[in-house]
């Protein structure tokens, strides 16, 4: 008999990768999506529309991490073998405008799925997506490791923050096996559109064909260590089939600013040579060759409080999962210019 596996945020990008590979090694997947006025599966209808999987081991049920009866209900009756806890409103910029609802569901949710697991005495393992939102991105921290202390800069990461510490509470308090995956940035072609890669991926692929006209991003000096979100959720399901439960750092070792991610685009799509004149808010990129301005600042994407360099540190996870990421910078960059580009000429 394979395993069974529950997933929160089925709907999301991490989401369906996971789904996909665990309905690959056999898995009966579970899935919690949230009741919507239109259709919010469009990331994992490919996988009902395979015969061998749809609606033979891939179910989903209505429910949210904001109603915990559901959740009671939803883990009695699928008694999974493994949790995975990926819903969460994961938009940090978005936080500090709606800072008690992503409390609610980043935070307060958490310990509705840990308690739903430990009243029904069910045997299975959680997992909870923490995040390198928690280290603040202080330049002297750097690479940022398992033992680095937590800052949060955000409503968000204060949030998962809590959430952090209930699920390494709930570990040692009741003996659940109850895991972190502390990750840092993963991005896919699947990516949120308001996230910064895909924002820029989306938008190089129309400016190179003649559909819209510039790019309007905030702080170009904000770093991150970028991975692809494929490694990650096999790093994820890695970390639950551990003996022990531990919490473990994913990240590539690799650190890029936005504006680097900018000029990599803008050369893959069409060989275009940003160059930035100005500063701040003034700052724009040109093109080059033709002057013409493809890139602005505007202080509305600024984040009250900014996580200014992120850069992980996976050795633990190297070494004792045997976890390497596979998908390098410029691979991950190209992968979605290129996704972006292909989407434009299909929707043509
Ligand atoms: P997404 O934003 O793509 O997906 C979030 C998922 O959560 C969606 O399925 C969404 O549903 C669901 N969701 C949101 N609110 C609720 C709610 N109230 N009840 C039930 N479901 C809800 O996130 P990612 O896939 O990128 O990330 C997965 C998890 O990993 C998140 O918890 C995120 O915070 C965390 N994380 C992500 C990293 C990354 O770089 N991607 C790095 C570190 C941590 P719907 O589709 O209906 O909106
Ligand atoms: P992040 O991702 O905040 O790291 O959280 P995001 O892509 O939103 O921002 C990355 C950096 O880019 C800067 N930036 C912009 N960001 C956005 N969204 N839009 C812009 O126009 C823009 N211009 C510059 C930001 O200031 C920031 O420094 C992601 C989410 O997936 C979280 O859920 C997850 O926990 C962390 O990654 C790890």
């Amino acid at each position: 008999m394979g395993k069974t596996a529950l997933i929160t945020g089925i709907t999301g990008q991490d989401g369906s990768y996971l789904t996909e590979f665990l309905l690959n090694k056999g898995y009966e997947v579970h899935g919690i999506i949230r009741r919507s006025s239109s259709f919010n599966t469009d990331r994992i209808d490919y996988l009902f529309e395979d015969s061998n999987i749809g609606n033979k081991n891939l179910f989903l049920h209505h429910g949210d991490l904001t109603d915990s009866s559901n959740l009671n209900r939803i883990i009695e009756v699928v008694k999974p073998d493994e949790v995975y806890n990926l819903a969460a409103q994961s938009h940090v910029q978005v936080s500090f405008e709606v800072p008690e609802y992503t409390v609610e569901v980043d935070g307060i949710g958490t310990i509705r799925i840990l308690d739903a697991i430990r009243k029904t005495g069910i045997n299975t393992k959680f997992y909870q997506a923490s995040t390198s939102e928690l280290f603040g991105g202080w330049p002297e921290t750097e690479p940022q490791n398992e033992k680095t202390p937590f800052y949060p800069r955000s409503p968000y990461a204060a949030a998962k923050l809590y959430a952090h510490w209930i699920t390494v509470n709930y570990r040692e308090a009741y003996g659940l096996f109850a895991v972190n995956g502390i990750l840092f940035n993963h991005e896919s072609p699947r990516r949120g559109m308001t996230f910064v890669t895909r924002k820029i991926t989306r938008a190089v692929a129309r400016i190179v064909h003649g559909m819209q006209d510039k790019l309007v991003l905030g702080n170009l000096d904000s770093k991150r260590d970028w991975g692809f979100a494929g490694d990650y959720v096999r790093g994820i399901w890695l970390i639950l089939q551990q003996e022990k439960p531990r919490d473990y750092v994913l990240a590539t070792g690799e650190s890029h600013s936005v504006r680097e991610f900018v000029e990599l685009a803008f050369k893959m799509a069409g060989d275009i040579d940003i160059e930035w004149i100005g500063q701040g808010v003034e700052e724009i990129g040109i093109d080059s060759f033709s002057g013409k301005t493809l890139v602005e600042v505007n202080k509305r994407y600024f984040r009250h409080t900014e996580v200014e360099l992120l850069r992980g540190d996976p050795s633990k996870a190297e070494r004792e999962l045997d976890w390497n990421r596979e998908v390098g910078f410029k691979d991950l960059v190209y992968m979605m210019i290129k996704a972006d580009i292909d989407n434009l000429i299909l929707d043509y």
